[in-house]
């Protein structure tokens, strides 16, 4: 249970990490908002709260690693390796810019802090499960995270990883599913229905858990705790989220998914915020 002042902190780190993406977003004219703002939440509670990593170091081969396989919410996850202190905020204006060296998919090779490149959906947990699987077998404690969206999971090549993980009881590798209930152009249960979730992970050998409110920090950081205190096992925390949670007029919607900020729709979001 997090004291009341660590909750306020943690809100007002993922208020002011949606805020510097939302801004960097508009800055250059469009990009991926609603899950960028489905997983505010889960990048605070792991890099403030458990992850342990070292930010002028990022290549710290005994770090914890994390892999955001729905690479297109990069914007999100430099606002908080710019709030950590990885790179200059400042940065974060040229988003997506010519010539940037903050592309608009995570990229390993350009943007400190980021282990894996990613944006070509169902790739990421591949990479996540070689991490753990290499840790393992140098008998290194640190823990892989990997975060997947709910429509990305409809890629073969997830399941291929799920598997192997299970074989190889990964015990210290974490999967989110952002279950936002939408992809690009749907929702996901209309589309390819993939819940529950939590089932199928079960299915395959590993230990799952469903966190209702996947805003929450308390219910994140629980699951996380629980997590940590199953043996034997890769585990799978399903996150019930918000598409575009906090942006006025596209919470859970699919239309959130990649869109245009109007400077109205702008100050509205920060005015929420
Ligand atoms: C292999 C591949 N196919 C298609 C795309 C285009 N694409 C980008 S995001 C996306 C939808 C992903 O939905 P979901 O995983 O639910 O992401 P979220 O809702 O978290 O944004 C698609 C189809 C891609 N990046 N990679
Ligand atoms: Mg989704």
């Amino acid at each position: 249970m997090l004291t009341e002042e660590r909750r306020a902190f943690l809100t007002q780190r993922a208020r002011q990490a949606r805020a510097l993406t939302l801004e960097a977003i508009y800055r250059v004219g469009r990009g991926h908002i609603g899950g960028t703002m489905s997983i505010a939440e889960l990048l605070i509670a792991l890099y403030d709260d458990v992850m342990r990593v070292d930010p002028s170091n990022p290549s710290w081969p005994e770090r914890d690693r994390l892999v955001v396989s729905k690479g297109h919410a990069a914007p999100i996850v430099y606002a908080v390796l710019a709030m950590k202190g990885y790179f200059d905020p400042k940065l974060l204006d040229t988003l997506n810019a010519n010539g940037t060296t903050l592309p608009s998919h995570c990229d390993m090779r350009k943007v400190p802090g980021i282990d894996m490149t990613a944006g070509s959906l169902g790739q990421g947990l591949s990479a996540a499960v070689g991490m753990a699987l290499a840790n393992q077998m140098d008998h290194r404690d640190s823990y892989v995270y990997a975060i997947v969206g709910d429509g990305e999971s409809q890629e073969g090549q997830v399941w291929e990883a799920v598997m192997l993980a299970a074989q190889r009881k990964l015990e210290h590798l974490i999967v989110f599913v952002d279950d936002n209930g939408c992809q690009v152009d749907g929702f996901t249960g209309d589309i390819l229905n993939m819940r529950p979730f939590d089932q199928k992970y079960r299915a395959f050998g590993w230990h799952a858990i469903y966190v209702e409110d996947g805003h929450s920090f308390d219910q994140i950081l629980d699951a996380i705790h629980q997590a940590k205190q199953t043996p034997d096992r890769p585990h799978a925390i399903i996150l019930n989220t918000v598409k575009a949670k906090h942006v006025p007029g596209a919470e859970n919607t699919y239309q959130s998914h990649c869109f245009s900020l109007t400077r109205e729709q702008l100050d509205n979001s920060l005015r929420n915020l």
